[in-house]
């Protein structure tokens, strides 16, 4: 995969030297350029940001050293020839949410380019002259504002680079993990099996491992219960075991239809 990241900052973007990503960037499994933006502009102060139309706080990216750089980002693959159009992700508070299936879907991608606004944001023309030549994808990390996108890229990439085949060592660890199942994580342990008067659950310890996945499996239900019901909404509880049943319903979930059902309580109405 090629990634492309256009920034104001590009030294925001050296973490992507280190450990897994670094090492697949090294390995030639991954192709990252960094580009500052400023090396876009053509006047003597490498403007690139200016008053908003209409009035308000704050400044907007000038569009010209934005379409300079896009522009040579697309045109170093002419004459690649059949090649799709490239991805432009432009990280904002704005976007749509950043997920592991979005995370997936990315991973499938030969280029990627990554946009990184400040300020108030890029002047909208960019993005609707961008469609022309790549699929746009306003993309946010969650409900909360950052000071620009460099570090929303910073964690995408990582999100979307480990997902490349050979990053990370064992393929199996990208199996059992949070989101990969619309779960959370169940609680992890290491020796020594007894620390500060506190135990290992007995079950990790009895090598029975087929006990030893279903504990695992309704510690997931309960995690998920207790921090991110949200998630229970979208999970396909049709293939629940009765053990499994009985565990959601005691945190208070009901089966219907092939759904979970939060149980109305008494005094919740
Ligand atoms: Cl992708 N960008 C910015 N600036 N703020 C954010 C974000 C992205 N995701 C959450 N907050």
């Amino acid at each position: 995969m090629r990634i492309d990241v256009v920034s104001i900052f590009p030294e925001y973007l050296a973490p992507l030297e280190l450990s897994l990503i670094g090492k697949a960037r090294q390995d030639g499994l991954l192709q990252l350029n960094v580009h500052d933006l400023r090396s876009f502009t053509t006047d003597r102060h490498r403007t690139v940001d200016d008053t908003p139309y209409g009035g308000g706080a704050g400044m907007v990216m000038k569009p010209e050293p934005w379409a300079k750089a896009l522009e040579e980002i697309v045109g170093a693959r002419a004459g690649e020839g059949g090649a799709a159009k490239p991805i432009l992700i432009v990280p904002s508070p704005a976007g749509e949410r950043f997920t592991q299936s979005i995370a997936h879907e990315l991973a499938e991608e030969e280029q990627l380019v990554f946009a990184c606004g400040r300020y108030e944001g890029i002047d909208e023309r960019v993005i609707e002259w961008a469609s022309e030549h790549f699929t746009v994808r306003p993309m946010s990390l969650g409900d909360y504002v950052l000071n620009g996108g460099e570090v929303a890229v910073l964690a995408m990439v990582e999100a979307i680079g480990r997902l490349l085949p050979g990053v990370v060592g064992n393929p199996e660890s990208l199996v059992e993990e949070s989101h990969s199942d619309g779960l959370l994580e169940y609680p992890v342990y290491t020796k020594p099996s007894s620390w500060r008067e506190r135990e290992v659950p007995a079950v990790l310890l009895s090598g029975n491992h087929g006990k030893i996945a279903q504990w695992r499996r309704h510690e997931q239900f309960r995690r998920t219960a207790e921090r991110r019901p949200d998630l229970l909404a979208d999970f396909d509880a049709s293939t629940l075991t009765r053990a499994d049943r009985e565990v959601f319903a005691e945190l208070g979930y009901d089966v219907v239809d092939g759904r979970l059902e939060r149980r109305v309580l008494d005094g919740d109405a």
